[in-house]
């Protein structure tokens, strides 16, 4: 009787009789009322509008939602007003997103008031870094959704579609209106007709819900599969072969957004083969992209493992060109000046180049930040970036107001995340990993946004689900704030700085073992690889000290920020200790702000890293009540190897870095448990 009763139950409810997989994100609630929508005008993306009403009001029993596309000076782009009776835009897809937010207010309990909402962001994209085998470049969920190996890999399949529909959902849910389909390390593949068969095929699904498709392309394409003799840019038979692409190209997809470009950047080709500039590659392609409205991303990350300071190359590239670049170009900078470390400096081109947009480079995938394995919430990283004051037009100048057209004039902004997303049924590995894609949408709409309100919404629509007749806000209690809601919020909140603490604190950076970027090796140097890429080159440990020394009498890396910055970073006294040895060599004993001398404080850190992820397992066991428990086990046992992998990365940089300190412990931390030979061994093996 029971059991049937319960059967009836999920029956009627839709709720889920399999295992809870992930697979719905942060979409998961049901209407639960009935809601009448009225809608003049139809078109896909408004009847997608109006289902998603229908099936997600949480609101009045038998409201009326009217969805008003008409002019609106207040409104930009695709924003949106949401009113006493319903939403207006200027565009369908304005609607779109004011129907997820109005559901978002109504699913996490935020009141729904009246307000006019713009995107901060023209372009906010996801980067595939996906190869057309199917592999992902620092993928760890996965092969692609949108790429697959075999013989019949450029068939589109109905799952292929429905998957893709689901991505598209999910990512217009939270504002994301652009997806780069595969790696900036581009296979010239993508350009041929088949490989563009299939990109037609994605973008026909990805259209209705907004989302442009870009692609990622070899800059010597022309020559490796255009059958031409060179792909200098400045020749004009290579000029007529990217001119006739791009028809082809927009022959099919009408709306398709541009290119993706990485080029004269490690190892891959570029306009530098033929002695042309970044400038004379970007404008020669992004001419050819004009007449259709299409644009380019010109990645800014190039070095090259001469003498100059890495994380000063990008920089001393750039800025001479600045004013150069035609304008359907977007200057595409990583958040840092070296590689989407754990921790570092804003890139120091943001605001700097005046004369181009530059836009935001995050990575959503967490390659240096333990890929799938480590819970760690991003938005905070993204946060600190973004919030950063560049002091280039006084204060008040942040990443985010230099790149999002606030201060200087720019016919285009951008921001992109590079994607962590993979075929794993939970799209991102981890389910905490869902966060950082649900972040990255949130921040690409509205860079002010707290990390605190984004993980709290995150948490409710993640974490709950309404049983039948009842409104998901009805199930955010007091208990279960305070038992649930609060405590996983904290861990999410101090998460990215638990990592930091126990991989690369107080601005160490790179001290990855080999190039899987996973666990320690700051001894790792073999013979034969580029110093650059080895962690002696950026931490320099020796009996005499530790840390790069980018002051004025060191690289002088300091003086690519603006001032008062460049001062503050370069002096002692004012350099904030979380970059304190991005910037400044010191000795062992030196004194910090707190009294510490530098080893010990070094020492408190990595210890500290520990002890924050072991907090995070006792609070993660504390929420099993309130969490599904496939989810729960799933997250546990990530916990369990996040708590056994810090516990690697204190000892192996304590104990290696102890070796030049030559000073003991603190008394006061747990003592390291592993031997640095066994560790040494150990990544040996790994590769
Ligand atoms: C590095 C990655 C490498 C990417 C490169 C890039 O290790 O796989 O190709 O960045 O962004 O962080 O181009």
């Amino acid at each position: 009787m029971r059991i049937s009763a319960l059967f009836l139950l999920f029956a009627f409810t839709g709720m889920p009789l399999l295992a809870e997989d992930g697979h719905s994100l942060w979409l998961r609630n049901k209407s639960t009322v009935n809601v009448t929508v009225v809608c003049q005008k139809s078109s896909p993306t408004l009847s997608i509008a109006i289902d998603e009403l229908k099936h997600g009001w949480q609101g009045k029993d038998n409201g009326t939602v009217v969805l008003l596309v008409k002019k609106d000076k207040a409104i930009s782009n695709d924003g949106f007003r949401i009113t006493a009776d319903g939403i207006q835009a200027n565009t369908d897809l304005g609607i779109l997103y004011g129907v997820y937010e109005l559901m978002r207010r109504q699913q996490t309990g935020e009141p729904v008031v009246s307000m006019v909402s713009n995107p901060s962001y023209e372009v906010r994209t996801l980067n595939h870094w996906d190869n057309p085998d199917g592999t992902i470049e620092r993928g760890y969920a996965g092969y692609s959704i949108f790429w697959r190996k075999g013989d019949d890999s450029l068939t589109v399949t109905d799952a292929d579609r429905l998957l893709w529909k689901e991505y598209a959902r999910a990512s217009a849910s939270v504002g994301i209106n652009g997806a780069v389909l595969n790696n900036v390390n581009a296979s010239p593949l993508i350009l041929t007709v088949d490989y563009l068969a299939r990109v037609k095929a994605i973008a026909d699904v990805l259209r209705p819900y907004g989302i442009k498709v870009y692609l990622s392309v070899k800059f010597s394409s022309p020559s490796q599969i255009g059958g031409l003799k060179t792909s200098d840019p400045l020749d004009p038979q290579v000029i007529k072969w990217w001119q006739d692409k791009i028809k082809e190209i927009y022959a099919a997809i009408p709306d398709f957004g541009g290119f993706l470009v990485k080029a004269s950047s490690e190892g891959q080709p570029g306009p530098q083969d033929y002695g042309r500039t970044h400038a004379d590659g970007a404008n020669m392609m992004a001419d050819a992209l004009k007449p259709f409205g299409g644009i380019i991303m010109w990645r800014a990350f190039v070095y090259s493992p001469n003498d100059q300071d890495r994380a000063k190359q990008a920089y001393t590239e750039f800025m001479p060109l600045d004013g150069q670049f035609h304008d359907n170009i977007i200057i595409q900078a990583k958040n840092g000046p070296v590689d989407f470390q754990p921790r570092e400096p804003f890139s120091p081109l943001f605001g700097a180049m005046k004369k181009t947009p530059v836009m935001a480079e995050l990575q959503i995938t967490q390659e240096y930040l333990g890929q799938s394995v480590h819970l760690v919430f991003l938005a905070p990283m993204w946060e600190e970036c973004l919030k950063s004051e560049t002091y280039q037009e006084g204060p008040g100048s942040t990443v985010a107001r230099c790149t999002d057209g606030s201060i200087y004039q720019q016919k285009h902004t951008g921001i992109a995340g590079v994607a962590n997303i993979g075929l794993d049924r939970n799209w991102c590995g981890h389910p905490f990993a869902q966060a950082n894609w649900y972040a990255f949408g949130r921040l690409a709409w509205d860079n002010t946004l707290t990390s605190d309100k984004i993980a709290d919404e995150w948490i409710k629509l993640t974490f709950s689900q309404a049983p039948a007749g009842q409104a998901v806000s009805t199930l955010y209690t007091t208990e279960w704030s305070e038992q649930f809601l609060e405590p996983v919020k904290e861990m999410m909140l101090q998460s990215r700085e638990a990592a930091v603490n126990y991989m690369m604190p107080l601005g160490f950076h790179h001290l990855f073992a080999a190039n899987e970027h996973y666990g320690p090796g700051p001894w790792w140097a073999p013979r034969g690889v580029r110093h650059d890429w080895t962690p002696p080159y950026y931490h320099k440990a020796d009996t005499g000290g530790v840390g790069f020394d980018r002051t004025a009498s060191g690289s002088n890396a300091v003086s690519q920020y603006h001032e008062p910055l460049g001062s503050q970073f370069n002096d002692l006294t004012t350099c904030p200790d979380r970059y304190l040895l991005w910037f400044h060599r010191l000795p062992w004993d030196y004194v910090m702000r707190s009294g510490h001398t530098l080893w010990d404080e070094i020492c408190f850190h990595y210890d500290k890293g520990v002890q924050q992820v072991r907090d995070f397992q006792k609070t993660w066991d504390r929420a099993e009540p309130y969490v599904d428990k496939e989810r729960f086990a799933l997250v546990q046992r990530k916990l369990r190897s996040q708590c056994a992998n810090a516990q690697v990365w204190k000892d192996a940089c304590l104990l290696y870095f102890q070796q030049f300190s030559r000073m003991p412990f603190p008394y006061d931390i747990e003592r390291p448990v592993h031997e640095l030979d066994e560790l040494i061994k150990a990544d040996m093996r790994r590769r």
